[in-house]
């Protein structure tokens, strides 16, 4: 049995006005909680440090820079670092990364137990738009403000584990989950920040953003006998509403722990990583099952080209 007893530490709503170290004293107060458990593994929301601030519209680079991280840990995080290591517990953490040759990523990092920063991802979806939108009742401006990731969908050996990350909209991608799945892949760490409604049909409320949310973890899960750590940023943030719903969900797709509230909660599980060896020595047996030969169109073709009429 390796068991990781694994922290989902989602985070409620974070208000443009607030300071990183406000941010970061809440963290540690949930890093505090996930110790108190017997916590080994920390995982926090997307863009943990900030307001969700794609929904700002902005011209100026200097004030979207402001919401970016050039260093990491940097100074403000380095108290959240120092505790982790302290208390041996390894961390994802989502931030918005400017690089020093001056690119923008939506980020994060996987840190080993010993406080080393073992792994990168850089979020590949980026969902939204780039201009402003007269016809959103609000803005998704990820596409503006970050670049595709370019590291691809890396996995990492830690924690006597196969670990791999995402960041929100890449969950509702198989592709995701699939080429992670093809490196062994036992567990998926992702953070997200998810409008509770729709800006373009405001009838997709609340309950239907959930269902989306759900579906798309527990099919990866399932679907490539891996764990799925979901843990959502949640709340209304200058009367923008995000949802909750963070997951805890096993190889078989089945959720083991979901959260209750949108504010600062701690969910926590002891994920045995050998419950993933059923499933990817019998019916998701990749070598054993896969058809390649017949998978061409997935990586020849972006976009659905229609049959000819
Ligand atoms: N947020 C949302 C997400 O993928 C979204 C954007 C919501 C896209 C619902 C499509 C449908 O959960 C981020 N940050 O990607």
């Amino acid at each position: 049995m390796r068991e990781i007893v694994t922290a989902a530490l989602q985070m409620g709503p974070i208000q443009k006005a607030e300071t990183r170290q406000d941010v970061v004293e809440r963290m540690i107060a949930l890093l505090d909680r996930a110790k108190d458990a017997g916590a080994t593994l920390a995982v926090f929301p997307e863009l943990a440090l900030t307001t969700f601030f794609p929904r700002w519209y902005m011209e100026d680079q200097a004030e979207v820079d402001s919401w970016f991280e050039t260093e990491m840990p940097s100074a403000e995080t380095r108290p959240l670092f120092d505790r982790a290591k302290a208390y041996g517990i390894g961390m994802y953490l989502g931030y918005a990364e400017k690089t020093p040759d001056g690119h923008h990523f939506n980020t994060s990092v996987l840190v080993s137990p010993q406080g080393d920063i073992v792994g990168k991802y850089r979020k590949v979806h980026l969902p939204g738009h780039s201009e402003f939108d007269t016809d959103r009742a609000f803005q998704h401006l990820e596409k503006r403000y970050f670049e595709p990731g370019d590291l691809g969908f890396p996995v990492w050996r830690s924690q006597d584990g196969i670990l791999g990350m995402c960041i929100c909209n890449d969950r509702r991608w198989p592709e995701t989950y699939r080429v992670m799945g093809l490196q062994g892949v036992e567990m998926v760490m992702l953070g997200f920040n998810t409008p509770a409604v729709n800006s373009q049909m405001s009838a997709e409320g609340p309950e239907d953003r959930l269902f989306h949310h759900r579906l798309s973890v527990q099919a990866g899960a399932y679907q490539n006998a891996t764990w799925v750590i979901a843990v959502a940023k949640a709340g209304v943030e200058d009367g923008h509403p995000l949802i909750g719903g963070s997951l805890i969900v096993d190889p078989n797709g089945k959720i083991v722990a979901e959260s209750t509230t949108e504010d600062d909660e701690m969910l926590v599980h002891a994920c045995d990583l050998d419950l993933c060896n059923f499933g990817k020595e019998t019916i998701f047996d990749f070598a054993r099952h896969r058809r390649i030969e017949h998978y061409g169109l997935i990586t020849q073709r972006t976009g659905a080209e229609l049959p000819p009429v």
